[in-house]
């Protein structure tokens, strides 16, 4: 053993140490994509209390979900592997009963488990009106398990987040440690009005470049960011728990956003506003404060990393990575190369001649550092923003496009029909993802490369669509 390493092993080894597990909170906000908190660096974003969090532990540029949907981004989150691996394609699916899961593995091994707040996203729709013959199917065979698996489970609705915290510190039987993920309603739609005093002012928020300015837009978007910062007073009043129940210096806080913004270019889409989103992990005495990163991680490396933590091993099939080294700031962490991220059904739409791809689309990506490569395998499906289509951005997106007054860039970005089956994007040139370079001769070797990280990567998930072709 060098110096180097017996000092890295110094640094690492109290990490996983028995007698110090952690406690363990996991608070995902619902389509949140980044840069939107203030820690970011975003002009228009007031999050105090996340700013605080983040500036009080490890703050992640390049955090990446595996699906840019509630139900197969959460999959990974829960299963650490991908929501193809883990037959979760089909929105309306329950988790399959064999899925091990982490809450399983951290109950097994002596923690209280723990869900509440907005529907977690993993047993399936509801029966009758809302989950129809599918939710009946769900129900008689007895395939919703995943409620099963924890100590607590709650589903309420907002509002009752600092009663339902309280409820389950109060049962949480004394010397155990504990896991609870806290899932909130915020930013999803439908978008509130007045969801902070005062609202913001549309005419004065900071449009990615990716949005046309058109009035609708700013309001859209406008209304997105204002709940956000409504979600920051959310996660101050849990926190504010965890301090006054004197938990808050054992607690490893994960905050994470779910997937992307449902606006266009984000939510349902491989773009990097639908899988880019917010991450910052606090563990007073083993992340050292004030920290950023840019290496990549995946949605499917939270449960590795959170069992590292807790000194438990992973379970076979997950293919997250843990990044518990990154934590703590050990050197010899090994980067991940890429992220993979996966389309799949979306909501409870069915198929008729005019669905587009709001409902059904069938896309992969494989992200490095600096380079993105998508493959539409459904590329015939006219694109329409998952969520939002109805709303005054995207319809008056719809208008000028038909009315030619839409930039050129962004009339290609949305209404290219049949959309390109390859597109390949240099993030570090073009972060808006416009310029597809698939193709190029320049950057054969490129997108060689990701082409062979995708193909394996639909080997080893057992992928049912068709790899990519490697020339
Ligand atoms: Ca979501």
């Amino acid at each position: 053993m060098t110096r180097r390493d017996f000092a890295v092993s110094l640094c690492a080894a109290p990490l996983a140490a028995a007698g110090t597990r952690p406690n363990m909170l996991l608070l995902l906000s619902d389509d949140h994509s980044y840069p939107y908190v203030g820690c970011y660096g975003h002009p228009d974003m007031r999050t105090p209390t996340l700013d605080k969090l983040a500036s009080e532990g490890l703050l992640f540029h390049r955090a990446f979900q595996a699906a840019p949907q509630c139900v197969p981004s959460r999959t990974a989150l829960m299963t650490g592997r991908s929501p193809v691996s883990a037959r979760m394609g089909r929105f309306s699916s329950p988790l399959p009963p064999e899925a091990v899961t982490l809450p399983d593995l951290l109950r097994k091994n002596g923690y209280f488990t723990g869900v509440a707040r907005r529907n977690y996203h993993l047993d399936g729709p509801g029966g009758g009106a809302r989950g129809g013959y599918v939710g009946t199917v769900i129900e008689e065979k007895g395939l919703r398990t995943f409620a099963k698996r924890l100590d607590f489970v709650d589903q309420s609705g907002p509002g009752t987040t600092v009663d339902v915290v309280n409820q389950f510190l109060d049962k949480l039987p004394k010397g155990k440690p504990f896991f609870f993920w806290i899932n909130f309603n915020d930013p999803h739609h439908p978008w509130d009005r007045n969801s902070i005093d005062p609202p913001r002012d549309p005419a004065k928020v900071t449009l990615p470049k990716f949005f046309p300015d058109l009035p609708g837009m700013r309001k859209d978007f406008a209304l997105y960011l204002d709940e956000i910062s409504r979600v920051d007073g959310e996660v101050k009043s849990i926190l504010d728990i965890l301090d006054k129940r004197g938990l808050a210096s054992n607690t490893m806080v994960a905050f994470m956003g779910d997937n992307g913004m449902a606006l266009p270019h984000g939510k349902g889409s491989l773009y990097d506003p639908g899988l880019n989103v917010p991450l910052m992990v606090r563990w007073p005495g083993k992340v050292k404060p004030g920290g950023s990163t840019r290496s990549l991680v995946s949605g499917e490396d939270i449960a590795p990393t959170f069992l590292d933590a807790a000194g438990i091993a992973k379970a076979p099939g997950m293919s997250g990575r843990s990044f518990l080294k990154l934590l703590a700031g050990d050197s010899s962490y090994e980067p991940r190369k890429h992220i993979f991220g996966a389309r799949l059904q979306h909501g409870s739409g069915t198929m008729t001649p005019e669905t587009k791809s709001s409902v059904w689309d069938l896309s992969r990506c494989v992200r490095s550092d600096r380079f993105k490569l998508i493959y539409n395998v459904t590329p015939f499906m006219e694109y329409q923003p998952v969520d939002s289509a109805r709303d005054d951005g995207w319809q008056q997106m719809m208008k000028a496009h038909a009315e030619g007054r839409l930039d050129a860039k962004i009339d290609r970005a949305y209404f290219q029909n049949p959309r390109p089956i390859y597109e390949l994007f240099d993030l570090e040139k073009d972060p808006n993802e416009f310029e597809n370079l698939a193709g190029k001769p320049e950057l054969a070797d490129v997108e060689r490369e990701l082409r062979k990280a995708l193909i394996e990567k639909c080997v080893l998930d057992y992928d049912f669509i068709p790899p990519p072709v490697l020339n």
